[in-house]
Parts: C-alpha cells; sequence; structure tokens
C-alpha cells in the first residue's frame, strides 16, 4: 500500500481500539466501528481474536495488583475480541471521548459506554489512554505487516 505523501503526520497517529467479548456477543461491532467510521478515522488494521490469559495478562499489565485484575483477564480471554487500530488526527485521546469514563455509570450519553454498556466489568470496549500505551499496545496485538497504510479520496474532505 502507498501512502500519499500529502498527508500529515498528525493525520497519522494511530490508538489501538478493541470490542471486549461482551461487545461482541451483544452484536455491537458495526455499531461501535460505525462511529468511529462516521466520525472519519481511518481503520488501518482489524482481526477477531480469543487472546490466551497469558496474553490478556500483558495486555493489562499495568493493571495487575488491583483486585479486579484475575477476573477482567478471565473475562478478555473469554471469547473472540475485536482488535483494531484506528487513524487519524488526535485519534487517541478523541477516542478516548467517543468511549466514554471507563465505568459507564459516569460515561456521558452520547459516548458507547454511556449509550450501551451498564457495569464497569462489562463496559464492551478498550481504547488505548496514551501515546506510549498506544504504540505498545498496538505492537502486542499487531504484526507490523498487519497494519495498512492508504489514503482515501475523503482525506482531502477531512483534512484542511
Ligand atoms: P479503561 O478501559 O477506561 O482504560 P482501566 O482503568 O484501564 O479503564 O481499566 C481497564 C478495564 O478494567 C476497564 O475497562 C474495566 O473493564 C475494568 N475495570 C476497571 N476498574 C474496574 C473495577 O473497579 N471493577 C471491575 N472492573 C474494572
Ligand atoms: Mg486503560
Amino acid at each position: 500500500a502507498v501512502q500519499d505523501p500529502s498527508v500529515e503526520a498528525a493525520e497519522l497517529e494511530r490508538t489501538f481500539i478493541a470490542i471486549k467479548p461482551d461487545g461482541v456477543q451483544r452484536g455491537l461491532i458495526s455499531e461501535i466501528i460505525s462511529r468511529f467510521e462516521r466520525k472519519g478515522y481511518k481503520l488501518v488494521a482489524v482481526k477477531l481474536v480469543v487472546p490466551t490469559k497469558e496474553f490478556a495478562m500483558q495486555h493489562y499489565d499495568d493493571l495487575k495488583g488491583r483486585p479486579f485484575f484475575n477476573g477482567l483477564c478471565d473475562f478478555l480471554s473469554s471469547g473472540p475480541v475485536l482488535a483494531m487500530v484506528w487513524e487519524g488526527q488526535g485519534v487517541i485521546k478523541y477516542g478516548r471521548k467517543l468511549i466514554g469514563a471507563t465505568a459507564p455509570q459516569n460515561s456521558e450519553p452520547g459516548t458507547i459506554r454511556g449509550d450501551l454498556a451498564i457495569s464497569v466489568g462489562r463496559n464492551i470496549i478498550h481504547g488505548s489512554d496514551g501515546p506510549e500505551t498506544a504504540v505498545a499496545e498496538i505492537a502486542l496485538w499487531f504484526k507490523p505487516e498487519e497494519l495498512l497504510s492508504y489514503s482515501k479520496v475523503t482525506d482531502k474532505w477531512l483534512y484542511e
């Protein structure tokens, strides 16, 4: 795939987004993807995987020691997860806004968790919380060759 050289580096920011087993089981894949897609972000990698418990523990390594850590890792590895990488200007921070607060009781209406989830342990979606985490999580979940760089005809209508 060829990257359009006119695309600014800022627009190439990438974040790791995953629909957790509850979101997949509840049939929310298309609903969630459409929110990122309609915003204007570009899907550059996607796969459906059942992570092992060990992999889930690696993904949530920063939370080890928390009382919910074991249950959280059991849950993430309990069924298919839709792992994705989304690209666009400001996608890491704004992606977290689209997702909403960690506890759905605190998530604003209009956010993914606010509209679609009730409890913190079943909050249907994961998103990287910062630039370093995004790089690490993308590298954990995807091989470099699974990430595509491509231009879309809409790029020039999304960025001035
Ligand atoms: P985040 O997903 O909004 O980044 P984190 O604090 O990184 O939130 O926690 C990771 C995941 O762990 C949350 O999405 C949630 O599913 C789960 N979690 C966080 N806090 C609790 C809790 O107090 N009880 C149960 N599960 C929790
Ligand atoms: Mg987090």
